[in-house]
């Protein structure tokens, strides 16, 4: 009997749902770097299991917004205040919103499936099924301009997809973008959706993005880590990082955008399997990086690459590993200048723009790193909507939004990659 219980109690910890109530995100003012450095070792006080969701920078005077669960809001609380540390709560009750935001997802459940592209929810957050069955939808309605091509496997096996958009001609130079790297930045796969369907609308119809195809080929990832995605839905909703098993660790994942061959291991990524930020035993261990890294090499001609994250409202360009501007930094801010006045041209969203290690903080071993040290000259990554309101939970409604205000920085650098072939 009492292994009976014993087996039906691990069972349910292992199949049951991470629950967050009473959890809390608190945005962390520090002053100075004092403080910078009581909050860093309070972060790396694994017994609190804090989860840091946004690190605007290591400058003093920039928030730091931190997911505290519910039994260390005390002992956070009291630590900051003895150390005269300024916070505030962003989020109340994660719980609380994530039941909102589940509402809302089975809600627009109720409609169905689907018949075709045009019916499909764009305002919804959709399960991993339900995207791969509307890439099949999208594909068969544009067999002429939309292909699917499996690019890899996951680590727990599941197909790696991209859509492929092309008018003709072989070798074209291309243009590749990706969402969703890291699984819980749900509003940049909703995103990719509503962007693939744009191009399959726009083309012919837009003359820029028109001239754009009739040049160039796009590639879009939208799920590049499907079992982060999964989990997100079936066990944890706060789930960052890839699923792999860490030989000689209890702790599950690597974080995808530590783990590519530029600055690897260097200052910005943790070798500590239960951090966010774990960069992976070796680079390109995650096998949704790898596939990426033969993809783009075997391809040979990718003039551009945009990686798409959440949230801070940022667009970024290399380095993040290392302080030496890259060769055409003048280049990439002032066309980051016209993309992000094109972005807030719609509903006036603010962004920030600059380097990675200027804009957000030192991080090696990340995608645009790579990309640019592979002659990708246009490499870029968006963080996008909130500034924390919301974080990581943005409102379905938000996410039309913010993929068609987002769209229009990306019609600029594309724009700008056709114009300026290399
Ligand atoms: O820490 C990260 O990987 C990025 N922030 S996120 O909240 N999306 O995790 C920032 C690092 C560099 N930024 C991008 N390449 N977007
Ligand atoms: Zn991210």
């Amino acid at each position: 009997m009492k292994v009976l219980l014993v087996f039906t109690a691990l069972l349910a910890a292992v199949f049951s749902r991470t629950t967050f109530e009473g959890d809390q995100v608190v945005r962390i003012t520090p002053k100075d770097e004092a403080q910078i450095i009581r909050i860093q070792e309070m972060i790396e006080f694994e017994h609190l299991q804090l989860d840091v969701w946004l690190e605007l920078t290591t400058q003093p005077g920039h928030p730091i917004d931190i997911h505290v669960p519910f039994g260390s809001l005390q002992a956070v609380k009291a630590f900051l205040e003895s150390n005269g540390i300024q916070y505030s709560i962003m989020i109340k009750d994660l719980q609380r919103l994530l039941d909102e935001e589940a509402i809302q997802t089975k809600r627009s459940r109720i409609m169905g499936q689907p018949r075709n592209t045009d019916s499909f929810n764009y305002a919804a957050y959709h399960k991993l099924d339900e995207i791969y069955s509307w890439m099949d939808m999208l594909v068969n309605e544009n067999p002429t301009l939309a292909s699917k091509i499996e690019i890899g496997r996951s680590y727990e096996k599941r197909p790696l997809y991209v859509l492929k958009f092309s008018t003709g001609g072989s070798g074209r130079p291309a243009i590749w973008l990706d969402m969703g790297i890291h699984s819980r930045e749900w509003v940049t796969q909703a995103s990719g959706i509503w962007m693939a369907k744009k191009i399959a609308t726009d083309y012919g119809r837009d003359a820029s993005l028109t001239s754009i195809l009739n040049k160039m080929d796009i590639f879009i990832e939208i799920v590049t880590n499907p079992d982060g995605y999964s989990y997100t839905h079936t066990n944890n909703r706060m789930w960052r990082k890839t699923r792999s098993i860490n030989a000689g660790s209890s702790c599950v994942g690597v974080d995808p955008n530590r783990n590519w061959d530029a600055g690897f291991g260097g200052a910005g990524a943790s070798g500590n399997p239960c951090t966010e930020t774990y960069r992976g035993p070796f680079a390109h261990s995650e096998s949704e990086v790898k596939a990426i890294v033969d993809f783009v090499k075997s391809h040979g001609n990718f003039k551009e690459f945009i990686s798409i994250h959440s949230y801070s409202q940022m667009l970024l360009y290399p380095y993040g590993y290392i302080r030496t501007p890259v060769p055409n930094q003048d280049e990439l801010h002032t066309l980051s200048t016209k993309a992000v006045s094109a972005l807030s041209s719609l509903y006036g969203t603010k962004y920030r723009y600059g380097s990675i290690i200027d804009t957000i903080y030192q991080a090696s071993g990340g995608t645009i790193d790579w990309t640019y040290n592979q002659g990708i000259k246009y490499s870029f990554s968006f963080e996008l909507r909130d500034t924390g309101r919301y974080g990581f939970i943005l409102p379905a409604n938000q996410i039309i939004p913010t993929a068609a205000e987002t769209w229009l920085a990306v019609m600029t650098l594309m724009e700008h990659a056709r114009d300026h072939p290399y």
